[in-house]
Order: structure tokens, then sequence, then C-alpha cells
């Protein structure tokens, strides 16, 4: 039997993707954590815990409390245990010759360690450039940049055009770019009542994959501006991956929490993979 996404895998062009799209296959799972916790302890306890029902683990290294060449040690073992991807939600936007210093130098040396990272389409395509240019001089086999053509937050200025440029580019630099942050609460600015989320899934090579925050199954936001779907919302519209943080980092028991949004994003997945081969 095929599993799924087998015909993206195959399409895949950047190793980072592809790895993805196995470990999909193999765990079961589209969750990737968003472990936006800045204590060292609490940190790698809730991820020992959860670990086996991710696929991703997203972070912002600059919010750790006494970050040093351990932490990331620390990590990559788990990485190596559970099987995992890094991901580290930098959002890059700046000049290519800058995004490339941010990503190589500094005490994060993010490029050593990160399998994705986030960035930003508003500087133009220079700032894929930058990175690009930085993964190519390292020679560091697989890296992966998923680039933002729309946000989950409120009232933000992301617009049509900025969401058909993140997909022109998205093609133009699909060695890297393996897809997009997308947000499914977002309509286009047409008649017909279709959100940007879905235009993404329609117009996008279908290889790319779609990771969509602002997901939890019972708040609908929160008091700075973030909004929030369902899993099967999110996963209905075209996103492949739900990423979820305070629903289950946040949660009384992190691992049942996190088992539940793992079944609630793998049913919809599977229901909306079937529906398609019918
Ligand atoms: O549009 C976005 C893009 C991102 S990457 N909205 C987001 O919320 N994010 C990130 O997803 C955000 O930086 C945070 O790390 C995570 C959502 O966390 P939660 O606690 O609201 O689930």
């Amino acid at each position: 039997m095929k599993s799924i996404f087998d015909d993206r895998l195959q399409k895949a062009q950047n190793g980072v993707a592809k790895s993805l799209y196995r470990l999909i296959a193999e765990k079961k799972s589209n969750i990737v954590l968003s472990l936006d916790v800045p204590q060292k302890a609490r940190f790698f306890d809730i991820l020992n815990h959860v670990a086996d029902e991710i696929v991703v683990l997203k972070i912002h290294i600059d919010i750790m409390h006494d970050f040093n060449d351990d932490f990331i040690k620390e990590l990559l073992l788990l990485k190596e245990k559970h099987h995992f991807l890094i991901f580290e939600d930098r959002k890059f936007a700046d000049i290519g010759n800058t995004v490339k210093a941010q990503y190589t130098e500094g005490i994060f040396k993010i490029i050593e360690w990160a399998d994705i990272v986030t960035a930003h389409i508003f500087p133009g395509p220079g700032c894929i450039e930058g990175l690009r240019s930085a993964w190519q001089e390292t020679q560091i086999k697989d890296r992966a940049v998923v680039i933002l053509p729309q946000m989950t937050s409120r009232d933000n200025l992301f617009d049509d055009i900025a969401l058909s440029a993140g997909i022109k580019w998205a093609h133009e630099y699909c060695d890297i770019i393996i897809g997009f942050i997308g947000s499914a609460s977002v309509y286009k600015d047409t008649p017909e009542r279709e959100t940007q989320l879905m235009y993404l899934r329609k117009e996008s090579l279908p290889e790319m994959l779609i990771l969509t925050p602002g997901i939890q199954l019972d708040v609908s936001g929160d008091n700075l501006g973030q909004t929030y779907v369902t899993p099967e919302t999110s996963i209905s519209q075209g996103g492949d991956l739900i990423i979820v943080g305070r629903g289950i980092y946040n949660a009384e028991n992190p691992l049942k929490s996190a088992e539940v949004y793992k079944k609630a994003g793998w049913d919809a997945l599977v229901k909306r993979e079937t529906e398609k081969e019918d």
C-alpha cells in the first residue's frame, strides 16, 4: 500500500523535505511542537515526554535562558534518539548579506544545527539568496527554508499580492524552500469564499509543505493578537502540518495533550488525502 504523501515525496528535491515526508509516514504524525519555553530544564522535560509524538521541534533560540553549546548538543542527541527535525523559527527579514551572517555567525550559528528556518518575503528574493548562499558555501548537506506569505496574527499586513509573490519565489528557489507558513483564517480579496490557505495549496508546487500555526482545540485567540483554528479547519483547507505551542506545553499533561493533537491532526490528514483519491 502506498503511504501518505508518497507522490509528494517522489517529487521533493530538497533532502529535508524528503526526510520530513518519510517521518510523517513513519510516525503517523503531522505535529510540529512549538516549544517556546525559555527554561532549559522545563524545555527538556517536556521534549523528553512528547518527542515520539512529533515530527518537527520548532524553537526560538533567542528566548532561551543561559544558552550555550551544551543546549545544542543535548538537542541533537534527542533528535537522534527520537527522530524529529529541528526548526529554528528565526523569521529572517533583511538584505541577503545580513541574513547570511545571522544564519551562520554569532553565538547561535543556526546553520550548524537547524534543519529548517523561517524567512519573511518582504525584503524580496535577496533574503532567500543570502540563506541559500550560506548553505552552498558551508556545504552542509540538508538545509531548508520555510517562507511566510501569511501570518496568524490579527490585523497583519499580508495581502493577496504578498501571497502570490511567496508562491512565485517558492517555485524559483525550490532547491531550498520546502514550503510555507499558512493561516486558515484569512479570506482572499475576491467574491468567492476562498481562503488564502486554499489558494496557497492550489497554486503552489505539490511537493511544497504547508505548516500552520495558530492551532488550538479549545480557544480562539490570546490577549496579544494570536488567532486560533482547530486542526480540522486548517488541514481541510490545505495545511499539512499543524504547529502547536501553548496547546501542548501549557497543558496540565503535555504528553496527553500531544496525543490528542496528534490524533486530531492525523485523522484530518488521512481523511483529506483519502477523499482526494476517491
Ligand atoms: O503567523 C504565524 C507564524 C508563526 S511561525 N503565527 C505564529 O503563531 N507563528 C509561531 O507559531 C509563533 O512564533 C509561535 O512560536 C507559534 C505559535 O504558538 P502558540 O503557543 O500560539 O501555539
